[in-house]
């Protein structure tokens, strides 16, 4: 039997095997822009929530002999540009631990395919902590949000349960000094009792890489510099509304942050947008909900699927809702779920 334990792997002497599960997460204040694009640190600061669904689970054994590492995905090879990131990403554990040895990854992942889910971040969350362990790296949260940020940005947020800031950090002094400064840790949501209503609209996979989009708008958009200095006024507004358990404020900041961030790329040139008719539809509807005195809030991220930020007590109504807007489409009710941890064969 597995048991889990905390989120700092207690790493076991010679451990060489090692399994960890993490849940994706949703930002309420978003990352949109990275300054610096091989250390994967973001313009802004950025804030979230992790969920209590979908969960991604990777093992990561060291082969003994093996020239290459070996990488499944839900049972099949892992190839093209996932398979190079995941190397990439191994490369810098294998660095840092002073061994060559290569792996054998499996992943399993739980999120439905085309789900709008940000499936890199449990995905790089479950491997930092894994490869951490199993090539002998003793970290503590901290060092594995850093990590877990070299992989994708949004995974240093899954290390942890709940809601969790992500600092920018800075990018001036060395290369080792910006790693250092750019990690997420845990923020208190006092008295909140949200849920997140994920409504699937469209199942496809999405024509421009949240990368490639990023990086696009911050090139060209007119609007990325005002929408990155509102983000600070957002995530400072965030936080109080946080802290007081405030669900209706929290709310509308997250919905002004996300649309302000749709804006930025719909200025840019060319532009990207995301926004379907579906998602306006649902938007649309969620709008009604409020009209008629029910707090619920729209985000969404580099895709046409919309998250209604309501109350836990409202979650089956906004979905019924949500659901009527767009008949056809998966709609999934998350709460806050735990953070990034190992799980052991002995407990
Ligand atoms: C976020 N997104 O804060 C934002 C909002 C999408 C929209 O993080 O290039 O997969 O691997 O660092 O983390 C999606 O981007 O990008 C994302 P990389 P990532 O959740």
């Amino acid at each position: 039997m597995r048991s889990e334990q905390l989120v700092r792997p207690r790493v076991p002497d010679g451990a060489a095997d090692a399994t960890a599960v993490a849940h994706p997460n949703i930002a309420l204040i978003k990352y949109w822009g990275k300054s610096d694009e091989r250390l994967f640190l973001p313009r802004t600061d950025s804030l979230s929530m992790t969920l209590d669904i979908f969960p991604t689970t990777t093992r990561v054994r060291l082969a003994d002999e093996a020239e290459h590492d070996t990488l499944t995905f839900n049972g099949r090879p892992a190839t093209g540009e996932a398979a190079r990131r995941i190397v990439a990403f191994l490369d810098l554990v294998r660095e840092r631990a002073g061994l060559g040895r290569r792996a054998v990854v499996d992943t399993e992942n739980t999120v439905p395919t085309g789900a709008g889910l940000a499936s890199s971040a449990s995905g790089f969350a479950a491997l930092a902590v894994a490869a951490a362990a199993a090539y002998g790296l003793d970290l503590d949260a901290a060092a594995l949000s850093r990590l877990a940020r070299r992989g994708s940005g949004s995974a240093s947020r899954s290390v942890f349960g709940g809601f969790a800031v992500w600092h920018a950090g800075t990018t001036t002094g060395t290369a080792t000094q910006a790693d250092l400064s750019s990690y997420a840790e845990p923020v208190e949501a006092g008295g909140l009792d949200p849920a997140l209503v994920i409504a699937v609209v469209n199942a496809g996979p999405k024509e421009v890489s949240s990368r490639e989009a990023m990086r696009r708008t911050v090139d060209t958009s007119p609007l990325y510099e005002p929408w990155a200095l509102s983000s600070k006024a957002d995530l400072a507004d965030m936080r109080a509304a946080l802290s007081r358990g405030d669900l209706p404020a929290v709310g509308e900041i997250a919905e002004r942050n996300a649309l302000g961030m749709h804006a930025t790329m719909l200025a840019a040139r060319p532009a990207v947008r995301y926004i379907s008719p579906a998602s306006l539809t649902v938007l649309d509807s969620v709008l009604r909900l409020r009209q008629d005195g029910v707090p619920a809030y729209v985000t969404m991220d580099a895709g046409p699927n919309v998250k209604v930020l309501c109350r836990r007590a409202d979650a089956e109504r906004v979905a019924e809702t949500v659901r009527g807007a767009a008949p056809g489409g998966a709609v999934h009710i998350a709460k806050p779920g735990p953070g990034a941890r190992l799980l052991s064969e002995d407990g």
